[in-house]
């Protein structure tokens, strides 16, 4: 309940600061297992460079009615996007466009929902956005990877319906992330838009786990749309014989410990997930759901009571094939089975939420997640819209995926330096996440890691870590860093105490370059594959090291960089190229994760 209050709260100063504007509401948890109409397909678009859309009222559609009137803006016979997808990918003439675009479709209303509510749901737009239904703007939003719901129910014209969206990219020094950022600033409608209809009362949330420590009890939350008390709530697992009563409280909220037998818990090495439903007078929800224990004790993270290590690896949400964002099932199939080649049991998903068809498959295939939003350097950690907004993303990136079991850790920051001004924005950030779910666990990167000629030791000096599960290090020796003594002279002494994970470390080569081993500015893939050899050396020296992420998969487009011999704006740090070729170095690296996957067997 204390969750839903600050929801509330929040919205409530968001769309203050927005001059009373309206904002998007709270979401629906698992809209996708809900009846829905998809609005994905051809939109028509308007390129609005010099922002002339709204005061054109573009979104009003209109059309002349007399032979004086005309509009100069109209979207008939116009450009057209599809949707789910970014525009730089769609269009030449857009690959590098960061400004607004307006999008417009009719829709009809769905028959038969006459007693049902009815909402908008947008997976992604990026990065801003305004929504107007039939002319009249009826909710805005920002945050380029999370989703956000408007409420239609009353708004709906019977038959044709206009939906316009203004989508705006524009880097500016208050979003998250800010002015410059390692990756393609793509934007557009980039994920599925849905028209979701539920009953009147409905359940609006749920929350089912595995207890952190207890393989016997699944703990369930189930929070009605209305807060109405003795509103009976059942929750179904057939296969563990589970069919629970509960009854909600005077707010709408029903709660549970159920015990259970002979579960199996979810594992990358068995990923099993249970058939669960979650009932209620007028409204049911289906899903599949995975139970684990999941905590950290001393150095160590156990996965279902043993000690783990993270066999990680990071990817953005980009098929560099097609040069786009990536958007659909088939999209994770292609990336999250290079991620299985090559032995890993984790992806760190870099660095914002991605969509739910990887986060869904990723746990169907046993990998266990690492999701963050893009809090990446270049923060402006004393805006207090900015904290509110970083706040706001956080909370959507949790309450679509607490109930995934795979979803490890909350990533609450990537390579920030220590201030009072960012220790109070992560502390608010880890506040976020805890009020909505406080059994994950909370990791940040960091990347201010030197070396100590006195103690002749890697340190780090930063008190934030005190409020995080397991801290992270971005460490790119070979690369960024000159080696100070050897690779296996490179002692650790960070974070000691708490488990430590390198979340990234690499490299840059051309797939195909060969030679000089020894120079950087080869390129090639032999300096790469010595350098991953040399940082797998220092992994030995770092004693609390219970995972490894190197940096990345694929290698990725970004503005970020210009290498004219290396094809332009790429960063060429994956271990498989753009073209989908595997270097030496993931030759590497799959050898050293099938090494500890044994290890990790051996032990439990
Ligand atoms: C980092 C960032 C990552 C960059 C990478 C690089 O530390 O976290 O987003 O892409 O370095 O390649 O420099």
């Amino acid at each position: 309940m204390k969750q839903r209050f600050y929801l509330y709260l929040l919205l409530f100063v968001l769309c203050g600061m927005g001059g009373g504007r309206l904002c998007a509401q709270e979401l629906l948890t698992n809209v996708y297992g809900r009846h829905y109409v998809s609005l994905n397909g051809e939109w028509n678009v308007i390129v609005d460079l010099y922002g002339q859309g709204r005061r054109m009222q573009v979104y009003k559609n209109r059309k002349p009615t007399d032979n004086k009137q005309f509009y100069e803006y109209s979207f008939d016979r116009g450009l057209i996007l599809n949707v789910p997808g970014d525009w730089n990918s769609q269009m030449p003439e857009l690959k590098y466009y960061e400004g607004t675009v307006w999008y417009g479709r009719y829709f009809q209303r769905p028959a038969n929902v006459e007693d049902e509510r009815l909402y908008l749901y947008f997976g992604a737009v990026s990065y801003r956005c305004k929504v107007y239904l039939n002319g009249e703007e009826i909710a805005s939003h920002e945050g380029g990877f999370t989703p956000f719901q408007v409420e239609v129910t009353d708004k709906l014209a019977e038959g044709d319906n206009f939906l316009a969206l203004e989508v705006n990219n524009t880097r500016t020094v208050d979003a998250i992330p800010a002015m410059s950022f390692d990756w393609w600033n793509y934007g557009g409608i980039t994920r599925d838009v849905m028209l979701v209809s539920v009953p009147q009362v409905h359940i609006a949330d749920y929350f089912v786990q595995l207890d952190k420590y207890r393989k016997d009890v699944i703990h369930a939350t189930v929070t009605l749309s209305e807060a109405k008390a003795h509103q009976t709530v059942q929750i179904l697992i057939p296969e563990l014989k589970v069919r629970t009563t509960l009854e909600t409280d005077m707010n709408g909220v029903a709660q549970a410990s159920i015990p259970v037998k002979k579960l199996q818990r979810w594992s990358p090495e068995m990923p099993k997930l249970y058939d669960v439903s979650v009932v209620s007078d007028q409204d049911r929800v289906d899903e599949k759901i995975g139970f684990r224990n999941l905590y950290v004790k001393g150095e160590n993270i156990y996965l279902n009571g043993h000690p783990v290590f993270l066999r990680s690896i990071s990817f953005h949400e980009e098929i560099p094939q097609r040069s786009g964002r990536a958007f659909s099932e088939t999209d994770a199939v292609m990336l999250l089975s290079e991620a299985k080649a090559l032995g890993a049991n984790m992806i760190r998903l870099a660095h914002y939420p991605q969509n739910e068809y990887t986060v869904r498959l990723a746990e169907k295939m046993g990998f266990l997640l690492w999701e963050e939003i893009p809090i990446w350097q270049g923060i402006d950690f004393k805006n207090d819209a900015t904290r509110l907004k970083a706040g706001n993303m956080i909370a959507e990136m949790v309450q679509r995926d607490k109930n995934r079991c795979a979803l490890s850790f909350w990533g609450i920051a990537n390579e920030t330096a220590t201030s009072e001004p960012r220790n109070e924005f992560l502390k608010y950030m880890k506040k976020r996440c805890v009020e909505i779910d406080s059994t994950r666990l909370i990791v940040a990167a960091f990347d201010l890691v030197f070396f100590d000629r006195q103690t002749q030791k890697f340190e780090m000096n930063d008190t934030i870590t005190n409020i995080l599960d397991v801290v992270a290090v971005n460490k790119y020796m070979g690369w960024y860093h000159d080696w100070p003594v050897s690779p296996d002279k490179a002692i650790w002494n960070v974070a000691s105490g708490k488990p430590l994970i390198i979340s990234e470390f690499g490299g840059e080569a051309l797939y195909g370059k060969h030679g000089e081993a020894e120079k950087k500015s080869s390129w090639s893939e032999d300096y790469q594959a010595q350098l991953y050899k040399d940082n797998l050396k220092m992994f030995e020296n770092i004693p609390n090291l219970r995972g490894t992420s190197p940096w990345i998969l694929f290698d990725f487009r970004s503005p970020f960089r210009f290498h004219p011999n290396q094809g332009g704006e790429w960063n060429r740090k994956g271990l498989v190229s753009d073209q989908g070729q595997r270097k030496k170095a993931w030759y590497i690296m799959n050898e050293y994760y099938k090494q500890k996957r044994l290890e990790d067997l051996s032990n439990n």
